[in-house]
């Protein structure tokens, strides 16, 4: 395989990202395969906190760096781009840890990750040619991420406002804000910005060409 291109998509919880992320990997794949097009998950990387109970794997700052092993994002990274495929951990947002099952990944000539913290680590930043970042409004994320975790991950009214106060407002300021000095594109509107997902498209098309 010749050369492979790793595209970052990055931005406040609830921006967007993922939905961004699968609508172009959806469309891609079809047109050119699993060995054109691959997709990962920084949320997949959240540390394994199996031999941690359930009461303090509630305690976790899940929007904190440390909660990521990034180290091994960063080498799945090099193992994809080196031709070899990895198995990608799989993470559950009800029991806060890693599952046992893994998902294969094999190398592909474009590889997008998407994930909230990806543009503040600077050995991540070393291994994404392109960065993108989802510069949608807080409050736009905000009602996002009431209405997904209370529907999608099961969570109350008031857990998702503590969160909320305590960790994902002042990780969007400490953190995720600040990395958007290191992307090179910024789409507004996330997940619906057409336009951006339409220039995404053609740039990964130029590349697949090549
Ligand atoms: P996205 N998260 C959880 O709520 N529970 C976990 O076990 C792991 C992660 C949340 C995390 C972060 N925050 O804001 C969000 N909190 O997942 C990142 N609190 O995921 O980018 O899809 O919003
Ligand atoms: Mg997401």
């Amino acid at each position: 395989m010749g050369k492979t291109t790793v595209i970052a998509i990055a931005g406040a919880s609830a921006s967007g990202k993922s939905l961004f992320a699968s609508t172009v990997y959806q469309q891609l794949v079809e047109e050119f395969g699993t060995d054109g097009i691959a997709i990962l998950a920084e949320d997949a990387y959240y540390r394994d906190q199996s031999h941690m109970t359930l009461e303090q794997r509630t305690f976790t700052n899940y929007d904190h760096p440390s909660a990521f092993e990034h180290d091994l994002l960063a080498q799945h990274i090099e193992q994809l781009r080196a031709g070899q495929a990895i198995d990608m951990p799989q993470y559950s947002y009800k029991v806060h840890t890693r599952m046992d099952e893994t998902l294969r990944v094999k190398p592909a000539k474009v590889i997008m990750v998407e994930g909230i913290l990806l543009l503040s680590d600077e050995q991540l930043r070393n291994a994404f040619d392109i960065s993108v970042f989802m510069d949608t409004p807080l409050d736009i994320c905000l009602l996002r991420r009431m209405k997904r975790d209370l529907e999608e991950r099961g969570r109350t009214l008031s857990s998702i406002t503590e969160q909320y106060e305590q960790y994902v407002r002042p990780a969007f300021f400490d953190f995720i804000y600040p990395s958007k000095q290191y992307a090179d594109l910024v789409v507004t509107r996330g997940g619906q910005n057409e336009i951006a997902i339409d220039i995404i498209k053609t740039k990964i098309r130029q590349l697949l060409a090549e």
